[in-house]
């Protein structure tokens, strides 16, 4: 069995992508899969969204990625999402806007003599819920029957085992970190099924001069250097 990648909210952040895969390739591992936004915020949507797309990892749909494909670009509680994402929607190609539009809302997959789950949000909401904690009562609320769920959406890395044997996982961000360490985060799991949390540097000062040399206001890429959430 080989180990598992898990990649999440890379945000048109491609420079954060191609060190991450980078990354999984110099380990050898070749099953990757992701929960999702691989649009807004950052300039490089398109490249992110082709990459996933021809490698054909199993990849869920994100609120990001469900507001540019089928709500016109709009994030009702930010303006800041908004207005990025507009001006991504104008800019997408139609080969991805269509798969965009294609992704599911989770992937169930059985990784050893497990079953996963993935989701961009939560169980109760699978694109917009906010994962913080998990506790037996959720699983038992959402009929949650499989053994391993992960979800992204909150770019915090999350790591939680149960004495029902269930696990529940978040890989954080890869392309905005907001645990206050500006490195792309993700996760593996590897044939024990245990978590390693892998961080990765790379170069977040190019993004920042793309967002630049796009007109974008700078506080919308401050927080690649300071791994904090844009407020
Ligand atoms: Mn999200």
């Amino acid at each position: 069995m080989n180990d598992l990648a898990i990649i999440s909210d890379i945000h048109g952040n491609l420079p954060a992508l191609e060190a991450v895969l980078a990354d999984i390739k110099s380990r050898g591992i070749k099953n990757i899969m992701c929960l999702g936004d691989l649009a807004g915020y950052y300039c490089g949507f398109n490249e992110v969204i082709d990459i996933l797309r021809l490698n054909n990892i199993p990849t869920v749909m994100g609120n990001h990625d469900y507001a540019l494909s089928f709500n016109f670009g709009v994030i009702e509680r930010s303006k800041t999402c908004t207005h990025i994402l507009k001006w991504q929607l104008d800019r997408c190609t139609p080969e991805n806007l269509e798969y965009l539009r294609g992704l599911p809302l989770s992937i169930d997959h059985v990784f050893g003599n497990r079953q996963v789950k993935i989701v961009h949000g939560g169980l109760k909401d699978n694109l917009d819920e906010y994962l913080f904690d998990v506790d037996d009562e959720y699983f038992r609320s959402c009929n949650f029957n499989q053994d391993i769920l992960i979800t992204g959406h909150t770019h915090l890395l999350s790591y939680k085992s149960f004495y029902s044997g269930k696990i529940w996982l978040n890989p954080g961000s890869v392309g905005q970190p907001r645990d206050f360490n500006n490195s792309a985060a993700y996760l593996i799991i590897g044939e024990d099924f245990l978590p390693s949390f892998v961080r990765v540097p790379y170069d977040f000062y190019k993004v920042i001069h793309s967002m630049q040399e796009n007109g974008f206001a700078p506080y919308i890429s401050e927080g690649l250097r300071t791994g904090k959430k844009i407020s």
